[in-house]
């Protein structure tokens, strides 16, 4: 009788087991961000470049005196970030990681990697 219930247990358990492998396969691995969800967090006085597909998103960003810009990296190569004319520098940004940058004067700051020098943006500070 003990070795019944053990079993009856044991084929729930399986079943249970392949039942959610089966989901996870079908709705695949990655979870998805939803759609909308705001690029920007925190304070509101940060605003946020996205680093994807060997290009910087968006490429010309306008803030207001006294921003921060956070820089991500979502690819998956390092991607460091120089300014044109030395106001900051990232240095290495690995796949996934952030850089920020204070933008406390008005001007029109213009950036590139310098691992792949076609990648060009630029922060207008006004
Ligand atoms: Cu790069």
């Amino acid at each position: 009788m003990q070795k019944n219930i053990i079993w009856v247990i044991v084929v729930i358990v399986a079943v249970v087991v392949i039942y959610y492998a089966y989901g996870f396969l079908k709705n695949g691995s990655l979870p998805e961000t939803p759609a909308g969800t705001p690029l920007t967090t925190g304070s509101g006085n940060a605003s946020e470049v996205l680093i994807s597909n060997f290009s910087f998103e968006p490429k010309e960003l306008t803030i207001s005196r006294g921003t921060t810009v956070r820089w991500t990296n979502r690819d998956n190569v390092n991607h460091p970030i120089v300014s044109d004319e030395g106001v900051f520098q990232s240095g290495a940004l690995m796949p996934g990681g952030t850089f920020e940058f204070a933008f406390d004067s008005a001007g029109e700051f213009s950036y590139y990697c310098s691992v792949h020098p076609w990648m060009t943006g630029k922060i207008i500070v006004e």
